[in-house]
């Protein structure tokens, strides 16, 4: 069913809730979260906001995800504290519009691969202690508001499918094991819910799908995903 996002805003006014709402959509690297974003952005009035990876290739003339890639404990710590920076300020920005679209947050940069890269033996302790003061200090003093996170869930099989026919420069060096790891850490963070605190509910929406059978699924999630402050 369509419902146009004038409906929905007026739905909130009348229920007295004019707060706006913020949903981040989260999932493994080529997971389709910008497909996701693109369908919502041109079907509804919505603010959506893309992940920042043109920073992350190009900060004053560096390529600090190219570097992590090629020699993650040499620049895990400087890719990451980058990323930190660039989502906090997509986070704290003015939200312009009732419902406002992410991809990812904060939280999964921490969480899934800051966590990941200390994990895995690839991030010096004494980085990932760094990065763990200032995430914490962040989330302790500054509002991050967040009111639905869309997890789509996918097998790592199907986004190494996705990643090696986008084929992005720097990421020809991901392995299957990686997206395993990552994909991993989501299960445990989203599913389990056994690693962290989630921030806000979590709707899961199974992302193997081909590209059509994905937008039918946007379109049945629609509403609740529209409504997600109520
Ligand atoms: P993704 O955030 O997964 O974005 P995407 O565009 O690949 O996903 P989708 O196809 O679903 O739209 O990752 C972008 C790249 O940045 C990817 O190579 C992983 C990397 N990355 C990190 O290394 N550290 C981080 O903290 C984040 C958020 C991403
Ligand atoms: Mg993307």
């Amino acid at each position: 069913r369509l419902y146009s996002t004038g409906t929905l805003t007026s739905k909130l006014m009348r229920n007295g809730d004019e707060r706006k709402a913020v949903v981040c959509i989260e999932g493994n690297i080529a997971s389709g979260k910008t497909t996701c974003l693109e369908y919502f952005s041109k079907t509804c009035d919505i603010e959506v906001l893309t992940e920042p990876i043109s920073k992350w290739r190009n900060v004053r003339g560096h390529n600090p995800l190219g570097l992590m890639y090629q020699d993650a404990p040499r620049w895990g710590l400087t890719l990451q504290t980058y990323v930190q920076l660039t989502m906090l300020d997509q986070h704290i920005s003015p939200i312009m519009s009732p419902i406002r679209m992410m991809e990812r947050s904060i939280y999964s940069a921490k969480y899934i691969f800051v966590e990941n890269l200390f994990k895995s033996g690839k991030m010096p302790e004494v980085d990932f202690a760094v990065l763990t003061e200032w995430f914490e200090w962040i989330v302790k003093n500054i509002d991050i508001p967040l009111d639905l996170i869309v997890y789509l869930q996918t097998s790592p099989q199907k986004c190494y499918e996705r990643l090696k026919m986008r084929c992005r420069e720097e990421e020809k060096v991901i392995p299957l094991e990686y997206l395993e790891a990552v994909h991993q850490r989501y299960e445990d963070w989203l599913i389990k819910q056994t690693l962290y605190k989630v921030p806000a509910p979590v709707l899961v929406i199974p992302a193997d799908h081909d590209l059509q059978t994905m937008l039918k699924q946007y379109e049945e999630n629609r509403y609740r995903i529209l409504t997600a402050s109520n």
